[in-house]
């Protein structure tokens, strides 16, 4: 899967996805990450991408034609339109279904905002999917357009050595996991639960599974609520 992120701070997505599971991943040819500087598309001799709200109020906002020339030379490229998702904190909340369905797409374009946004006439041209990381406000969308690739990237073949573990884990079955424990059996006078070390694989699950709906509940019964009415309407 390729990855475009339109961005003015290039440097910060390369650091922070060339390391790690993303960055193997990268090394690896499952996956790349391009950062396009919506700099290089300035048309004029100043480099200057962003100007002053028309109606007056704080801070800057970025020009309509620098960010759609960006876009243009990758759809130019691509021989196609591609989806665009813009990081807004006006967006629909992601979650783990967007990941599934983002990860579908051979090409995911992101689109970073900084100062007080994007002139709305980009946005409308280019725009398919608008996307917030949740409630609060950030100072870009570099963090979310972050957030958004590791979370598509680990359900793409190949980036998690185990095949199983995006499967298992939080969120798949609408359930929180299950706790961990690893070497010594004993630490500061606590012990790994007993049924653990049994080697009895079905009572290991069935324990697990209770625990995952055991700390669902606990911490959010939100989930636990929708687990229970799906459970009730499978019966
Ligand atoms: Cl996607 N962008 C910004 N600037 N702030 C956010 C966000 C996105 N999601 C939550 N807060």
């Amino acid at each position: 899967m390729r990855f475009h992120v339109l961005t003015l701070f290039p440097q910060m997505i390369l650091d922070g996805l060339n390391t790690s599971i993303t960055g193997r991943a990268i090394e690896r040819g499952i996956l790349s990450v391009e950062a396009v500087n919506i700099r290089d598309y300035a048309n004029n001799k100043h480099m200057k991408v962003d100007d002053y709200p028309y109606g007056g109020g704080a801070g800057l906002v970025m020009q309509a034609a620098p960010v759609c020339a960006a876009y243009d030379a990758l759809a130019e490229r691509a021989g196609r339109p591609l989806r665009v998702v813009y990081m807004t904190p006006q967006g629909h909340t992601f979650n783990q279904q967007m990941a599934q369905d983002f990860a579908k797409e051979e090409d995911l374009v992101l689109l970073c905002g900084h100062y007080e946004g994007i002139d709305e006439r980009a946005l409308e041209r280019i725009v398919t999917d608008h996307v917030s990381i949740g409630d609060y406000v950030l100072t870009g969308g570099e963090l979310p357009a972050m957030v958004v690739i590791d979370a598509v990237s680990r359900l793409i073949p190949g980036v998690l050595h185990n095949e199983m573990s995006s499967e298992t884990e939080s969120f798949e079955n609408g359930l929180l996991e299950y706790p961990q424990y690893t070497r010594p059996e004993e630490f500061e006078g606590m012990r790994v639960p007993q049924i653990l070390l049994s080697g009895d694989h079905a009572k290991v699950d069935q324990w697990r599974l209770e625990q995952s709906v055991a700390r669902t509940k606990k911490f959010r019964p939100d989930l636990y609520e929708k687990y229970i009415s799906k459970r009730e309407q499978a019966e």
